[in-house]
């Protein structure tokens, strides 16, 4: 059975993965419009993988006795300025979401909840990945700086990391 304060911090939780989906999503599209096709597509399976997440969550909630709450989300921005802005947009929204779950973690212990401690090792680890995943990239675009012919390799290069992480 899971505490009021960890069944309260998971809802949370599952309402920043939800949001998380959505900024993607809206990146996605931003990225699609733009005509970057690879990044569109890097970032719709992001956008699938934080749902993944977030039901991952959900499903524990109710499991564990407690009950999953579907919340109203935060809309996100639709404009990136530059895909440079957008991708540092994507690893400072990872850094936020790590911090989220090293939080999630210090309640669980509070709690004496070791159950659910357990359960969240999974997103510590999906953390630490993302997060690495997102400098990568950030490196990748310092590399390139504004040149055209950079933006098309890129665009097409980072079609793999989806594909890398989907087959994870
Ligand atoms: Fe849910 O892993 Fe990114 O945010």
């Amino acid at each position: 059975m899971l505490s009021t304060a960890i069944e309260k911090a998971l809802n949370k939780q599952i309402t920043i993965e939800a949001e998380s989906s959505q900024i993607y999503l809206a990146m996605a599209s931003w990225a699609e419009v733009q005509g970057l096709g690879g990044v569109a597509e890097f970032m719709y399976a992001q956008s699938d993988e934080e749902r993944e997440h977030m039901l991952k969550l959900f499903r524990y909630v109710n499991e564990r006795g407690g009950h999953s709450q579907v919340s109203k989300l935060s809309a996100p921005d639709t404009e990136f300025g530059s895909f440079k802005d957008m991708f540092t947009t994507l690893f400072e929204h990872e850094v936020f979401v790590s911090q989220s779950i090293n939080n999630l973690v210090d309640i669980a212990l509070t709690e004496k909840d070791y159950a659910t401690h357990n359960f969240l090792q999974w997103y510590v680890a999906e953390q630490i990945e993302e997060e690495a995943q997102a400098r990568t990239i950030l490196d990748k675009i310092k590399l390139i700086g504004n040149e055209k012919s950079g933006l098309y390799l890129f665009d097409n290069d980072i079609k793999q990391f989806a594909m890398v992480r989907n087959v994870q």
